[in-house]
């Protein structure tokens, strides 16, 4: 690139009110599995500490730092440095996994987008509240903490001051996150990710800097490797060094026509802006991960003895990991690595099914799975195992791994309405899920019918009476529109059988809807915003309006029906033609001809 170009480029940093819009936090916890164990034991803060994974120091304390500790050093090298570093072992990541969560359950707490990257980062876009905060403030901003070289000249669009106000935020999250959690944290502030993340490490630790846009070139410009770009990969790297680009300046003035050459058109820019500081990538809100899995590798394994040995093992620790996370698996996936000693080359293979919610059962709110359903698991991991593997033939593995794919959120209420519904979704998900396990006349799928439940404790949430699951059964029967000889009797609900939380009212909300235009899918996220429900749930909590209803209504179901079924009665209510009922006899409705909603209100003999 031309000296020209590099002028226009970074000229282009000044000029537009959009470029610079965005205030953008990157947090990192200051040598983590060592902090989480210096909590857990405050005697080792004084002392130098390695966190052993194998033979490598994976971290250290600071302390150790100070003795030439590395990242990654072999545990020999590291006792060389430092004869008195003290181990501990780092080789279960379940506190540190935890610890990891609180993190985020802290920074969540400013509702701004926080996207969690590995286990002690995470990115916080904090423009909406710099904005919020800017309307509320007259007096001039401070900076708290460091700035990258403060520049000369400063930009017209604003962005100091909402870049200066960002590292106020910055610091609240550290100290909240140091005050209920007790870990030191560094902060990166830039108007993008790339460089809120590249200056965070600049003052470590327990501390942050800020760099505002028109020092983005030339920050990058002293960075010494390619490699240090985050998104730039060892593949990346070698290419580029093969074109003799090395250094981020060198790619800064590589010709864009020579990357070209070298990658696809997309890459070459995004190369290119990459190694100016610029990057519009957006923070993207974590979710809980859409599965979760361990893999287990080793040299080889060819006896299906060891193989259930080491399936064995990784489904104890899988368990502990999803009785973290909370939701109820409904399918599981094994995966194998097969070797080709023939050819000397190796490849992985993955087979999945359905499991049922059953399996799992609530335990003073935690999920356990009794050591029958334990065995059930076992039976369902090695029966996909000898689908991916031919027993009457040599096999040789150098890995198996198990994961749960797919998740029910946990209902609140015992056995609610919507546990049956979301059994019912877990039905329409094996449909799915048929062509990838090739079982489907296995055992996992009869096991998820509409008559298993899960059989909970009641939680502080959980206060409605068990209902009878004949009704429950009836009652989704008649929302799917079957036919009255299919269903066994009028249902005549009772109240407790629908008072539904808020979430439940989303969820048969949702549910009704989707089952109208029957495209019923597992659902595995959290709950949707509750937003454009919330009327409707206004409405049932201050006790509905039943105004028109016939009189012989329960007016405790009717309230407790989510709001358009309220309206679609109604409607009927008011015009009894429509609906072929007549308003004022309920008896008759039995000899209606469709399955309407009116049927729900026949009262009790
Ligand atoms: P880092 O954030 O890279 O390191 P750190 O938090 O220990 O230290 P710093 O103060 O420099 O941020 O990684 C986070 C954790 O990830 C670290 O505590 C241990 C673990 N880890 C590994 O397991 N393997 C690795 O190769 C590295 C680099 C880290
Ligand atoms: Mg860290």
């Amino acid at each position: 690139m031309t000296d020209r170009n590099m002028e226009s480029s970074s000229s282009s940093y000044m000029g537009s009110q959009n470029e610079h819009i965005k205030s953008i936090i990157h947090i990192d916890v200051d040598c983590f599995y060592a902090q989480v164990e210096m909590i857990r034991n405050p005697e080792l803060r004084s002392q130098p500490l390695g966190i052993q994974q194998k033979n490598i120091v994976v971290t250290s304390n600071y302390e150790a730092r100070k003795f030439g500790i590395q990242k990654c050093m072999l545990v020999c090298d590291a006792l060389k440095a430092c004869p008195n570093l003290k181990l501990v072992n780092g080789e279960d990541l379940r506190e540190y996994r935890t610890a990891s969560s609180k993190i985020f359950m802290v920074l969540q707490s400013w509702k701004c987008p926080v996207e969690k990257l590995g286990l002690d980062e995470n990115y916080i876009d904090v423009t909406n509240l710099v904005k919020e905060r800017l309307k509320n403030t007259s007096n001039s901003i401070t900076i708290s903490g460091h700035i990258y070289n403060e520049p000369s000249v400063e930009c017209t669009c604003g962005c100091h001051t909402r870049l200066k106000l960002a590292s106020q935020i910055a610091n609240e999250m550290r100290y909240k996150i140091y005050d209920e959690l007790g870990f030191t944290t560094c902060a990166g502030i830039a108007h993008n990710k790339l460089l809120a993340k590249l200056v965070c490490p600049l003052h470590k630790p327990n501390d942050q800097t800020t760099i505002f846009p028109e020092d983005g070139v030339n920050f990058m410009s002293n960075l010494q490797s390619v490699r240090s770009i985050p998104s730039i990969g060892l593949k990346t790297t070698e290419a580029l060094i093969s074109q003799k680009i090395i250094t981020v300046s060198d790619l800064q003035q590589v010709s864009m026509e020579l990357l070209k050459k070298h990658f696809s058109a997309d890459m070459a820019v995004r190369l290119k802006t990459l190694s100016l500081g610029e990057d519009n990538t957006p923070v993207k809100q974590t979710g809980r991960p859409q599965s979760i899995g361990l893999e287990d590798s080793f040299k080889t394994v060819s006896v299906k003895s060891e193989v259930e040995e080491k399936f064995a093992a990784l489904l104890q620790r899988l368990l502990i990991l999803v009785r973290e996370d909370g939701r109820i698996p409904v399918s599981l996936r094994v995966t194998l690595r097969k070797k080709d000693v023939k050819r000397l080359s190796s490849h992985r293979e993955s087979r999945q099914c359905q499991v049922s919610p059953s399996i799992f059962t609530i335990n003073n709110g935690a999920l356990t799975v009794t050591e029958a359903g334990q065995q059930k698991l076992m039976s369902t991991i090695m029966r996909l195992f000898t689908k991916l593997i031919d027993l009457s033939k040599p096999f040789h593995l150098t890995l198996v791994g198990l994961a749960f794919t797919k998740f029910q959120e946990r209902m609140t209420g015992r056995s609610s309405i919507v546990n049956y519904l979301m059994n019912d979704i877990s039905v329409q998900s094996v449909l799915n899920i048929q062509n990838d396990c090739d079982t489907s006349t296995s055992m996992d799928y009869s096991a998820v019918s509409p008559s298993s439940s899960t059989t909970t404790d009641l939680s502080d949430a959980e206060v409605e009476p068990s209902p009878k699951k004949p009704k429950k059964v009836t009652w989704i029967a008649k929302r799917r529109c079957l036919s009255k000889e299919e269903i066994a009797s009028p249902s005549k609900l009772k109240v407790g059988e629908l008072r539904l939380n808020s979430k439940e009212l989303e969820k048969v909300s949702e549910l009704r809807l989707n089952s109208r235009d029957r495209s019923l899918t597992p659902r595995a996220s959290p709950a949707r915003d509750m937003s454009d429900n919330s009327e409707a749930m206004k409405d049932v909590a201050e006790g509905g309006n039943c105004g028109d209803c016939p009189s012989y209504v329960d007016k405790e179901v009717f309230n407790a029906l989510p709001e358009d079924m309220q309206h679609e009665l109604k409607a009927m209510w008011k015009n009894p033609s429509n609906s072929e009922l007549p308003r004022s006899s309920p008896r008759n409705m039995n000899k209606s001809k469709s399955n309407t909603l009116l049927k729900y209100f026949v009262p009790n003999k």
